[in-house]
């Protein structure tokens, strides 16, 4: 086993058992490309158990969330359908580490992206747009992390709740959000925080992949990165992502 393999096989482990492990570079050293490898390498075990790609999300598009999490690197994970919460659902937190909640625009593909491409190029790729809910969870100790081992660990990718999917409307560059729980406004923010227009974030996800060998595909969702800073979980909650024009999404946590 090469320590590609070795690592991806620690983070998929405590993703998939829902237990914290310290960060990975305490004890390796790996740099940017290694940790999209170690990356990859742990969908690939996902996959292999019958899981399918349905996206990628990107991360640290908002300054909120950068500085939330003292890291300000753009990067991305992959979304699988096991990934998928339905919008109304019930989650029990004990299948997470310490799940954390962040509103998002999620937009869906009508045709594939690769390469370098501009905002207005992406935004032509893109068919319909949903209000969503990124549920991550780092698997590392006390939520903290550098930026490779985010990257090794999916970059915190675990969940998504979707709202309903409409026509892409032709600007979404400040769409109001308003995360709220249990009936309180917890945190607003606008896609306006999302690298100045999401349009970008969908342009990056295509030129990252790029890096990568990999292309944005026909069907595949993004989720664009979170608007506001994320919010901790609680058990027996209600929590909503309001978004102007779009509607709304929600989830619930068991007690
Ligand atoms: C990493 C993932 C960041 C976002 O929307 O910015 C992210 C993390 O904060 O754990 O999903
Ligand atoms: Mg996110």
């Amino acid at each position: 086993m090469t320590d590609i393999e070795r690592l991806a096989e620690t983070v998929d482990t405590a993703a998939k058992t829902a237990t914290a492990i310290p960060q990975l570079s305490i004890a390796n050293t790996f740099d940017v490309d290694d940790a999209y490898r170690i990356q990859l390498t742990s969908i690939e075990r996902r996959l292999a158990r019958g899981e399918k790609i349905v996206g990628v999300k990107m991360g640290f598009t908002s300054e909120a969330k950068a500085r939330q999490m003292g890291v300000d690197e753009v990067i991305y994970g992959w979304l699988t359908d096991a990934m998928h919460v339905d919008n109304g659902a019930s989650i029990a937190l004990e299948a997470f580490v310490h799940a954390r909640a962040e509103p998002e625009l999620a937009v869906r593909l009508g045709k594939s992206l690769e390469g370098e491409v501009t905002p207005e190029e992406a935004w032509d790729a893109v068919d319909s747009v949903a209000p969503a809910v990124e549920i991550i969870d780092s698997r590392y100790e006390q939520f903290r992390f550098s930026l490779v081992d985010v990257i090794a660990d999916n970059s915190s990718s675990s969940g998504f709740v979707l709202g309903e999917w409409q026509d892409k409307p032709s600007d979404v560059s400040d769409l109001a959000m308003q995360l709220v729980v249990d009936g309180d406004i917890i945190a607003e923010g606008s896609t306006q925080a999302v690298l100045g227009d999401p349009r970008k974030s969908v342009a990056k996800a295509a030129e990252m992949l790029a890096r990568y060998g990999s292309k944005l595909e026909a069907g595949w969702i993004v989720l664009t990165g979170g608007a506001t800073a994320a919010i901790a979980l609680q058990p027996a909650t209600r929590i909503e992502n309001i978004v102007a024009d779009l509607g709304t999404v929600s989830f619930n946590t068991t007690k």
